[in-house]
């Protein structure tokens, strides 16, 4: 999904609003690599340089800026703030000493209250940091933010966004050809799934904006062009009266906006498909999982297969053009009956669109503590890391057996699907080729038949931008390399890049 980094648009906003200048770039527009980035920081010489970053994967990327900074500024104050970097504070605050503060949680109140004590941070809640003299201080928390009305919507102006929108969708969050952008609506999710670091993210807590100030927010998207909009959101459909209120307010204020979002099947909300798809809602996304209800419980996912299957249903009946299933392969006790009886589970669903990926580990994460409990990771080691449950789990089927029941069980989906539901599968495949290159989609469908042999999508050629080619098909790995080898598999990754882009351009030029 080739989204904008909502996260430092809303921080943006936030620091103009009161009166600071504020830059921003995104790592992974291909136009501003490191190099650029450190010599605009060279040339401007800001207060404060924020790096923000979503994940583990992201992590050594983050590093790797940060200490190229610092090389080129001894003096500039750099902060990382975002999910991974809130969970693991003191550890990445002790790994990057280059880094001045570490800030966790909610971003809005915090940054505001760091740039006014950049040299005296002693005060400021959520900062993680170290005093002169080397000891480390973890400031206390941040109360959570429940008043998330107060700030401003993110700041879609100052960055160049056009690499974004030309990427291409593996996943169809909302297959459109209007202007995209995505927005939040609410944080959190209280459920208890092993695989999720969400609840320890934000205390178990779920909070919301209020309809009115969504509803606002789309009628701004819309008067600035937008058509098309996906609500980043851990789980909008968690409150039925604001989901009728925004469906409302969007029929009341003429909002044409195409929208997606994702939530739980087991959502009271499940009774307002109709009145979402009369909104604008084109598509729905559920976190399936699997189809053994073993491997559900031994997820803690709390949801049964009953719930899924009515979920889905109501909304294909309900008028929702993609609805989509997220699935996990490999995880723990599952076996080769189960992972084919997911599959089997798929078919028998009227989802449009689906994904298969194979669990990982994350620290922060139910998970995670049982695997420390177990021994199969040592959390004082591996707290950067990230695994696939395959490579460390006993009790999870090899990688070979994992891949090798995937690529049998999408091919035999994907006929499935064209036979049984042809219609569905046509308006669907129609959908594709009108909003994505007709090369990519042949790719996607034909990817599961041929195989390696079966050559990249342009998603996967933009990914390669950040991970190399051999390195990418075990992602894990580069959360472990050193600085140098990083910066090595970078290098190799923009040169192949820049071949395959050449490559492509003198085909299109052929043809
Ligand atoms: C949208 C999303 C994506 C988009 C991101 C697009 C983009 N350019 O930003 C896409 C689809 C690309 C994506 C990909 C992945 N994602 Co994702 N993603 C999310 C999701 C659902 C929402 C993120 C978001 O936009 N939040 C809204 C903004 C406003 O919040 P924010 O970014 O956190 O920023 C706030 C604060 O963190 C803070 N802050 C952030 N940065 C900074 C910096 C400073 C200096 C300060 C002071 C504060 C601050 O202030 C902000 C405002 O409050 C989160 C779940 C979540 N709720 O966070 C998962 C999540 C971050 N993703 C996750 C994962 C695993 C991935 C992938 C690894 C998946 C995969 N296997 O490929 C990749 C990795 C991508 C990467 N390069 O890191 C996990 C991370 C777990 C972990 N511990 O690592 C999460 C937490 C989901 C989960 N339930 O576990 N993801």
């Amino acid at each position: 999904m080739g989204f904008p980094p909502i996260g430092i648009m809303s921080l943006s906003s936030v620091l103009k609003r009161a009166g600071h200048e504020v830059v921003m770039f995104d790592q992974a527009n291909p136009e501003t690599p490191n190099e650029i980035i450190i010599e605009e920081i060279r040339r401007q010489r800001p207060a404060l340089v924020g790096l923000s970053f979503l994940s583990t994967t992201s992590y050594p990327y983050a590093k790797l800026l940060a200490r190229q900074i610092r090389a080129a500024d001894a003096n500039v104050k750099l902060a990382f703030g975002g999910v991974f970097a809130s969970l693991n504070a003191q550890l990445v605050k002790l790994q990057v000493p280059e880094v001045d503060f570490v800030c966790r949680g909610d971003g809005e109140q915090l940054i505001l209250d760091l740039v006014e004590r950049l040299d005296d941070p002693a005060a400021v809640a959520g900062v993680t940091w170290q005093e002169r003299g080397g000891r480390l201080r973890h400031n206390v928390n941040r109360p959570l933010d429940r008043d998330l009305d107060q700030w401003p919507f993110p700041d879609r102006e100052s960055l160049a966004l056009d690499f974004v929108e030309s990427m291409p969708l593996d996943v169809p969050a909302v297959l459109s050809l209007e202007r995209f952008t995505t927005m939040q609506t609410s944080r959190g999710c209280p459920w208890p799934c092993v695989f999720c670091d969400i609840p320890v993210f934000n205390e178990g807590k779920w909070r919301s904006r209020s309809p009115e100030h969504v509803i606002a927010e789309m009628r701004q998207l819309q008067a600035d062009g937008y058509g098309a909009v996906y609500f980043v959101d851990d789980h909008f459909l968690l409150q039925p009266k604001r989901i009728q209120a925004i469906c409302k307010g969007i029929g009341d204020n003429d909002i044409r906006i195409q929208w997606g979002c994702e939530g739980r099947v087991d959502s009271t909300c499940m009774e307002l498909f109709p009145a979402m798809a009369k909104a604008h809602c084109r598509t729905l996304m559920f976190g399936l999982e699997s189809g053994s209800q073993r491997v559900l419980d031994r997820l803690n996912k709390e949801q049964t297969l009953e719930e899924a299957e009515r979920a889905v249903t109501k909304a294909k009946d309900s008028g929702i053009q993609i609805v989509h299933g997220f699935f996990v392969v490999g995880c723990p006790d599952e076996t080769e009956a189960d992972m084919r009886e997911t599959f089997r589970f798929a078919s028998r669903l009227r989802i449009d669109t689906f994904g298969f990926n194979r669990l990982c580990v994350y620290r922060g994460t139910p998970l995670w503590q049982e695997y420390v409990r177990r021994g199969l990771v040592d959390d004082a080691a591996d707290w950067y890391k990230y695994f696939k449950c395959s490579s460390i789990d006993p009790t999870v089927l090899p990688g070979e057996t994992i891949h090798r029941i995937r690529q049998e069980g999408l091919r035999k989906l994907i006929v499935y699907k064209l036979a049984r539901y042809p219609v569905q599968a046509f308006k669907l495949l129609y959908r594709f080729f009108r909003h994505m290159p007709a090369g990519d989609v042949l790719r996607l469908l034909s990817k599961p038949f041929l195989g390696p042999k079966g050559g990249m999508t342009n998603a996967e050629v933009v990914s390669r931008a950040v991970e190399h080619a051999e390195l990418k098909s075990d992602a894990a790995w580069l959360t472990q390399v050193s600085d140098e080898a990083l910066e090595h598999a970078m290098h190799e990754s923009r040169a192949e890049r820049a071949r395959i882009q050449a490559a492509a351009e003198a085909e299109r030029r052929a043809a």
